[in-house]
Order: C-alpha cells, then sequence, then structure tokens
C-alpha cells in the first residue's frame, strides 16, 4: 500500500511546478520571441499558429517513440515517466527520495539563470 502522504506531497510538487512554469517570465518571453518569426516586435495569428503547429509537431514526435506514426498509451506513459523522474533527480539530489519546497525553488532559479544565460548567448 503506497504512503497517502507521499502522495499528497508529491502532487503538491508538481501543482508547485506546473504553476511555476506559467508565471516564468524568461519563460515565457522566449516562447513569445520564438512565436515572432519575422522578427519585427509583433505576432499576428499566423505565426502564433505556426509556433503552435511547430510545437504540436516536436511534441507528437518525441512521444512516438518507435516512430510508427501511432502513440500507444504505454509511449505516452514512459515519455512522461521518463521526464518527470529527470525532474526528480534534479531536485532529490541526494537520493533519499525526499526534497524539500526550498530544494525545488532553489532548482528552479538554476534553470532560470541557465536559461537567461543561454539567451544572452544567443542573442
Ligand atoms: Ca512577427
Ligand atoms: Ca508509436
Amino acid at each position: 500500500m503506497r504512503n497517502p502522504a507521499k502522495i499528497i506531497f508529491l502532487s503538491g510538487i508538481g501543482l508547485i511546478f506546473s504553476g511555476s512554469l506559467s508565471a516564468d517570465d524568461d519563460h515565457e518571453s522566449g516562447m513569445a520571441s520564438k512565436y515572432d518569426y519575422d522578427r519585427d516586435g509583433l505576432i499576428t495569428r499566423a505565426e502564433y499558429d505556426k509556433g503552435f503547429e511547430e510545437k504540436m509537431q516536436t511534441k507528437l514526435e518525441w512521444l512516438d517513440i518507435n516512430k510508427d506514426g501511432v502513440i500507444s498509451p504505454e509511449e505516452f506513459r514512459a515519455q512522461h515517466q521518463k521526464e518527470v523522474n529527470h525532474r526528480w533527480s534534479m531536485w532529490d539530489t541526494d537520493g533519499d527520495d525526499v526534497v524539500s519546497v526550498d530544494a525545488v525553488l532553489e532548482q528552479k532559479q538554476k534553470s532560470r539563470a541557465q536559461m537567461k544565460e543561454k539567451k544572452e548567448k544567443k542573442d
């Protein structure tokens, strides 16, 4: 039987992560400039639609592990599990299966700084 406290704790971390993503200014500005294909400082509906289509295509290709053009529930689960495991390993650096909220926030700040650095190198 699973420990209900741990499950609640994990879903709380998920909420923190998804909430932080939508409020991440660097992430948002990066996405905005990505959609501005002709670099005129404006995003037309056509540019936005093109960006969305490319993003969906990339996501679908990523999900289709065996490249048969079909995404099975197993592929969907496996790819997302891989993502969850990767994120967890970044947070749980000592491998004790527990992370503090501070560690999650610290990791988020690190990712932000890296993203900003990457963006500045590109510009
Ligand atoms: Ca534009
Ligand atoms: Ca497949």
